[in-house]
């Protein structure tokens, strides 16, 4: 089971490499404010899980170079256990202005937020 799993995160991956989709494209200043905001912004999530390159692919399409994190390495897992509450990923971190951090699960949601925060 595990090398099956295995087999299909590498075929998922290479597919999203060889498939991989058109950035949108921002005059500069645009692009330069939208990396400002996403320093608060943070993609818990593993390599090759489809929901995590579903998400990831959006932010490419997005032109949005998120940052991310492993969330198999135990002192991240433990940051995502602890603030948002389970071990699941894609989950974004987003910090706002006034500190005040949330944590938001599943793909679509997440996709749908920054399609319209961004897009
Ligand atoms: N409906 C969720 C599904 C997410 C999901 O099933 N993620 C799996 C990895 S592919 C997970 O985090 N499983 C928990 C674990 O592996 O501990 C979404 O669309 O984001």
């Amino acid at each position: 089971m595990k090398v099956i799993r295995l087999v299909l995160g590498k075929i998922i991956l290479l597919l999203n490499a060889v498939f991989s989709p058109k950035s949108q494209q921002r005059d500069s200043d645009a692009q330069q404010r939208v990396e400002q905001e996403l320093q608060a912004i943070t993609l818990y999530q593993f390599e090759s899980c489809p929901f995590c390159v579903k998400v990831r692919r959006a932010a490419k399409r997005l032109n949005l170079p998120l940052q991310t994190l492993d969330a198999k390495q135990p002192d991240h897992e433990q940051a995502l256990i602890a603030g948002g509450g389970k071990r699941k990923v894609p989950c974004l971190r987003i910090e706002q202005d006034n500190g005040e951090v949330t944590w938001m699960y599943e793909s679509n949601d997440i996709i749908a937020y920054l399609e319209q925060r961004f897009a």
